[in-house]
């Protein structure tokens, strides 16, 4: 990988890197398994959990949602940090817009094919930065970036970056995703390279 020395770089851009972090120019895949096979004539998006009423969307109804674009830069807890992506995808809030979240919910379980999961607290996951993103750089996304949705939640370690999302578990307790089970953080904010757990 491409990494770029601090040294070499402005101070402006270096401010834009957190603590331990390299910057890349490429994009690196990173992944527990395989790539999924998505069929969109199946495919569905739930949202399940402490809600008033359950929903599914199909592909069709999920796309309806108003699309937009965020600019943002990635950290990856394996130390690489890439800045300036541009991603059109559907605003995590207008996705929540459509269910009714009962208020004893505090943190959401981020489902994806292959019964891979994130955990997230609604604090981190309710935010105008958030989306499911299906173009990245004006390119749709490709399969094993996370084809053809994966959550961009550009705060934290790109692990709670959930490629191939499938659904959303609202929950009233904070439960481990499967990164968290295998020793990385609850959290994961780089700015305080909250990277691993200490607590097993
Ligand atoms: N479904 C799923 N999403 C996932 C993962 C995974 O194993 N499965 N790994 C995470 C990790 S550890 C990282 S660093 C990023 C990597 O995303 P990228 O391959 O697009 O760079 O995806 C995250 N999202
Ligand atoms: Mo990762």
């Amino acid at each position: 990988m491409a990494l770029i020395s601090r040294g070499q770089l402005s101070p402006e851009v270096a401010a834009r890197i957190p603590p331990g972090q390299q910057l890349t120019v490429k994009w690196p895949v990173l992944h527990y398994g395989s790539i999924p096979d998505v069929d969109l004539a199946t495919w569905n998006f739930t949202l399940t959990g402490l809600v008033e009423k359950p929903v599914q969307l199909t592909w069709d109804e999920f796309q309806a949602l108003p699309h937009t674009t965020r600019f943002n830069d990635i950290h990856c807890v394996t130390r690489w940090s890439k800045l300036d992506n541009t991603w059109e995808g559907i605003a995590v809030r207008d996705v929540l817009a459509r269910v009714n979240v009962k208020p004893e919910a505090t943190h959401v379980l981020i489902h994806a094919e292959h019964g891979f999961t994130a955990n997230l607290a609604l604090s981190d996951f309710d935010r105008e930065d958030n989306l499911f993103a299906f173009r990245h750089d004006g390119m749709e996304l490709s399969p094993e970036h996370g084809w053809p949705i994966r959550l961009v939640v550009p705060h934290l370690y790109f692990w709670k970056s959930v490629k191939w999302v499938r659904g959303l578990e609202f929950l009233s307790n904070d439960v481990p995703g499967f990164w968290e089970q295998n020793g990385y953080h609850m959290r994961g904010d780089p700015w305080a390279e909250e990277r691993y757990s200490t607590w097993w």
